[in-house]
């Protein structure tokens, strides 16, 4: 069967999905980009084409909506919007984080569900697909009003998941805080200590390393990804947007690894600091951002390096990009901006950075490119461990939990490696990830019947 034909059926698929899920742009790429990959494998595979495999899993087993009241700090009532999508059990309970963005709506949590799907697949582990969250916004926010806002999220929420049923995490928005909260009401309602969220703090049921894990992991991915070329990140300058969870621990493992972190970003801009952020520096950027609360902006401000409003970092010089910020951050020229400085890895530890524009054109030049759904699966994956230690109740010590999340991303690689070999004998991550994380639930879903 020729390309046209595949590009022909994956335009019918889509057209469908478009109209079934109208004006939810990311839920559309997000699908689109993962049909490219499975429609002509699937053409070659009949029984999952018969058993309607494609569109069963574009399709959420559930999805929750709810109406979040809470009384702000001036005793103003505030409404927020809550959501679950409960996407996909075929291999085990929906496992997924929560966002707390004022951009959160239904496409966007959509399109974060269904790429869970194929990612936590690809950890290995028994951890279906979900996702969650709420238009409420963080920003500005005293403790207080955080804590009564993820009182009243869990009141209604805690009735729908459960530790063999859904258990969910943190996202943007939603870190240690927001998980201690959560927990403790869902308790104090159940009436039982159970392992229904994980990202919580080590003395209370949370595993050491899940903080840390997903940006370990996408380094780990980027550092699998140089050795097929018999390179490493010694010597390699590196480029990090966001300054959250994510981006905080790359750059800490790139730096261990030899790699020297430039940049890092927020919402109003990056700061570019061309000798390198480290670990003093990264103490100052955790505390800014995890205790103070503060803006990038006050990093260049400290440290007189140079910061640019209003802009995100993908016009330095550097090897290695690891964007860690949000969805559609790299767009085409930007991609072509970083190809042509010389960037040749490019590690999503945020989930879908890249336009379809621009991993194109990373996918053109040959960049060893890890989209999220592999690059990024450290994070889940550690949260599957902490469930296997709550299960177990009891922990294990870092060593034990950052071996078993190297091995993961390392055999996640493999996977991509077995099958996404281009002819030319490089690696389509894309199509890798996309059909390595598919076969285990597609084949999960026509065990399990028509459900
Ligand atoms: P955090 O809330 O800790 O940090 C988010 C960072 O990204 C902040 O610096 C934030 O800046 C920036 N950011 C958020 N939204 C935007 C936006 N619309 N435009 C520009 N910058 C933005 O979140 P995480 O680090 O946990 O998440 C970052 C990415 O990684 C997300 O895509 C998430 O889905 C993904 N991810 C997270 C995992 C985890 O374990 N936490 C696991 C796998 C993927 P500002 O403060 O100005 O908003
Ligand atoms: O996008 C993601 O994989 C996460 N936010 C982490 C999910 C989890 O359950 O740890």
């Amino acid at each position: 069967m020729t390309k046209n034909i595949y590009d022909q059926k994956v335009e019918e698929f889509m057209a469908k999905i478009k109209a079934k899920n109208p004006g939810e742009q990311e839920f559309h790429q997000a699908v689109h980009e993962v049909a490219e990959s499975l429609i002509p494998f699937i053409e070659e595979n009949p029984q999952y084409k018969e058993a309607k495999v494609l569109e069963r899993i574009a399709e959420p087993e559930r999805i929750i909506i709810f109406r979040v009241p809470w009384q702000d700090d001036k005793g103003n009532i505030q409404v927020n919007r809550g959501f679950r999508i409960e996407m996909n059990s075929a291999i085990g309970p929906y496992k997924g984080g929560l966002r707390f963005h004022p951009t959160v709506n239904l496409g966007i949590l959509k399109f974060l569900a269904f790429e869970q799907v194929f990612k936590n697949s690809l950890t290995t582990l028994p951890l279906g697909g979900g996702k969650g969250g709420s238009d409420f916004d963080p920003k500005g926010k005293s403790d207080n009003e955080v804590m009564h806002f993820c009182q009243s999220f869990m009141t209604e929420l805690y009735r729908h998941i459960g530790p063999n049923t859904d258990v969910p995490a943190g996202d943007i928005g939603v870190g240690g805080r927001e998980i201690g909260y959560l927990f403790g009401q869902y308790k104090r309602l159940k009436n039982e200590f159970t392992g229904v969220l994980t990202g919580k703090a080590p003395n209370w049921g949370g595993s050491l390393i899940r903080p840390e894990a997903t940006g370990y992991g996408a380094t780990y991915m980027a550092e699998e990804m140089m050795k097929t070329k018999g390179d490493s990140f010694k010597g390699k300058t590196v480029a990090v947007s966001g300054s959250g969870n994510v981006a905080q621990f790359a750059t800490q493992k790139v730096t261990e690894l030899g790699g020297k972190v430039v940049t890092l970003s927020d919402s109003s801009g990056f700061i570019y600091d061309p000798n390198g952020i480290d670990k003093e520096k990264l103490d100052y950027v955790m505390y800014l951002k995890n205790i103070k609360r503060g803006r990038i902006k006050e990093y260049a401000e400290k440290y007189g390096v140079e910061y640019i409003e209003g802009e995100r970092p993908w016009s330095v010089n550097c090897d290695v990009a690891l964007p860690s910020a949000t969805q559609n951050e790299i767009n085409e020229e930007e991609a072509k901006t970083l190809v042509g400085n010389g960037c040749f890895v490019v590690s999503e530890g945020a989930n879908m950075p890249c336009t379809p524009e621009a991993m194109h054109i990373f996918q053109e030049n040959r960049v060893l490119y890890g989209p999220g759904k592999a690059a990024n699966a450290g994070g889940v994956a550690v949260s599957g461990l902490e469930m296997t230690q709550n299960s177990m109740r009891l922990p294990w010590n870092r060593n034990e939990v950052d071996e078993r999340l190297h091995r993961i991303m390392k055999s996640i690689h493999e996977t991509c490696v077995k099958f996404g070999k281009r002819d030319d004998g490089t690696i389509d991550y894309v199509k890798g990830s996309n059909i390595g994380g598919f076969v285990k639930v597609a084949d999960s879903m026509i065990a399990q019947g028509t459900v």
